[in-house]
């Protein structure tokens, strides 16, 4: 027997240590007692390829996070399957999704091996379409034109992401992010939270604060439509208290 087959042992045992420290990742968690009906929405900015809109709502029993998913208007069908994920940062002001850093991975997984959708507790926990499908069954339109006309609807509960802020896997205040098959980021848009009512964190039903909602810095078209009609509630409630008055006067 040699010195190389005597360490050869020796060689592996510390391979299989350094591999193990430098992978350094732990399985998700399943999460609990997310906020009763917390939710939160991302709208994807009109001025890119790709629309649409991806809702989160906490779980009736807590535990996990039920999604909607509406995306519509792809570009061709052949620069897909599209993939689509929740990104560690907001889209800055400027609207560029290349700001918003890598998935959301609180447990140190990285982007390789691919996500095993079998094993969704091993994946990253902002990579939704690793663990709950690519876009892939778009239907083309029959013209010769090859633009995607299809809409991609989704709905899902997801164990491993939460609406709870104090979670390491809360995805309130990150970003979901749309890219071609080649990982082009073709358009992305801010979670912002809904008012529901009946949520523990959102609706403030007390009545005695209520903050106006705050638009997203990318074109977030619900939060648009949100002010807006905050805005005509106010209107209308001056409207109708001139109303009152002139009636009075009447
Ligand atoms: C809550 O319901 C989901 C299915 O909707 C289930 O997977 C989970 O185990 C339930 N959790 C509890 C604590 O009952
Ligand atoms: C919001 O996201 C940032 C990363 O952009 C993170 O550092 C921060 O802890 C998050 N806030 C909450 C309340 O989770
Ligand atoms: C590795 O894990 C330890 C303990 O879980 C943690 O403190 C450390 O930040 C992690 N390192 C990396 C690079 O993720
Ligand atoms: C990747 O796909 C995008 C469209 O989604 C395309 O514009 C770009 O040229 C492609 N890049 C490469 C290197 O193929
Ligand atoms: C999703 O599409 C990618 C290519 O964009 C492919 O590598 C992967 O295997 C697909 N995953 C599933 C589950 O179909
Ligand atoms: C209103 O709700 C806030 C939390 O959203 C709470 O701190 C406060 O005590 C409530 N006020 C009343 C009068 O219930
Ligand atoms: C109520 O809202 C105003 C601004 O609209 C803010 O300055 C104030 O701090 C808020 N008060 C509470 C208790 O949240
Ligand atoms: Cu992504």
């Amino acid at each position: 027997m040699n010195l190389l087959n005597m360490l050869f042992p020796l060689i592996i045992l510390v391979l299989a240590v350094i591999a193990q420290e430098t992978s350094n990742s732990t399985n998700a968690p399943v999460t609990q007692d997310n906020p009763s009906r917390a939710t939160f929405q991302a709208v994807l900015q009109v001025d890119k390829p790709v629309q649409g809109q991806i809702t989160g709502v906490s779980n009736d029993n807590g535990t996990g996070v039920n999604f909607n998913v509406n995306f519509f208007a792809f570009p061709d069908v052949m620069q897909g399957p599209f993939k689509y994920d929740i990104h560690e940062y907001p889209v800055p002001a400027s609207g560029d999704c290349t700001a918003t850093g890598g998935h959301l991975s609180p447990f140190g997984r990285q982007d390789d091996p691919a996500c095993d959708p079998t094993a969704p507790w091993t994946c990253q926990p902002g990579d939704l379409s690793g663990k709950h499908g690519n876009i892939s069954q778009l239907t083309s339109s029959t013209s010769a034109d090859s633009q995607a006309v299809g809409t991609f609807q989704a709905m899902y509960l997801d164990l491993y992401v939460s609406t709870d802020p104090s979670n390491a896997a809360f995805f309130g205040n990150r970003s979901v992010v749309v890219h071609s098959a080649n990982g082009t980021r073709l358009n992305c848009g801010n979670f912002v939270q809904m008012m529901t009512p009946g949520s523990t964190t959102g609706g403030n039903l007390n009545g005695t604060n209520t903050t106006a909602p705050t638009i997203s810095p990318t074109n977030n078209v619900a939060a648009a439509i949100g002010a807006m009609s905050w805005e005509s509630v106010v209107v209308s409630v001056a409207g109708l208290s001139l109303l009152t008055m002139a009636s009075s006067l009447i």
